[in-house]
């Protein structure tokens, strides 16, 4: 996985910032595919209560990752992070049908940013190894992706603690991105 990171981003190299986002909500998966990334140093910092923000710089790539759900005061601060945004990470648990509707929720709410109008989309449907998951057709749907019009996106099935899919959905999102 490391080790191949390095040629997935090869054609955004020598870009200016290229700045991509992952949210999704709590336990969703997304601290874990930071790490099995491997990209350098995750640094946490806290801008306010109840609000964590990951992030780890790879060369002209940066990854900022945070906790979606249930915070809706707290909401104007994430703007903050939003500018240059190019591409969207959004990870669910397919797992967690309990909760599915309000990860669409929230995904519904934060691409309706202005800020993230021009970013392409990539949803990983994690946690695809656990026997109860949720198809990814399943997900496309509780998700509403086909209600967005004008947005790239595409969903891939990963599972983060094995890694796999990861460097499938991340290909496509770097072959995205080297197109704007
Ligand atoms: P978050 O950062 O989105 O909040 P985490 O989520 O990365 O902290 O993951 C939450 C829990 O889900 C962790 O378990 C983690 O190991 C587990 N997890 C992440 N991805 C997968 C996956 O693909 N499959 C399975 N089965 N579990 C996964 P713990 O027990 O440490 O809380
Ligand atoms: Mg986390």
């Amino acid at each position: 996985m490391g080790l191949s990171i390095s040629s997935l981003f090869q054609r955004l190299f020598g870009k200016k910032a290229v700045r991509i986002l992952m949210v999704g909500l709590d336990a969703a998966g997304k601290t874990t595919i930071l790490y099995k990334l491997k990209l350098g140093e995750i640094v946490t910092t806290i801008p306010t209560i109840g609000f964590n923000v990951e992030t780890v710089e790879y060369k002209n790539i940066s990854f900022t990752v945070w906790d979606v759900g249930g915070q809706d005061k707290i909401r104007p601060l994430w703007r903050h992070y939003f500018q240059n945004t190019q591409g969207l990470i959004f990870v669910v648990d397919t797992n967690d049908r309990e909760r599915i509707q309000e990860a669409s929720a929230e995904l519904h709410k934060i691409i309706q940013e202005d800020e993230l109008k021009d970013a392409v989309l990539l949803v990983f449907a994690n946690k695809q190894d656990l026997p109860n998951a949720m198809t990814i057709s399943d997900v496309t749907e509780k998700l509403g992706l086909n209600s967005f019009h004008n947005r790239t996106w595409y969903v891939h099935g990963t599972c983060a603690v094995q890694g796999s899919g990861l460097y499938e959905g991340l290909d496509w999102l770097s072959g995205e991105l080297s197109k704007s």
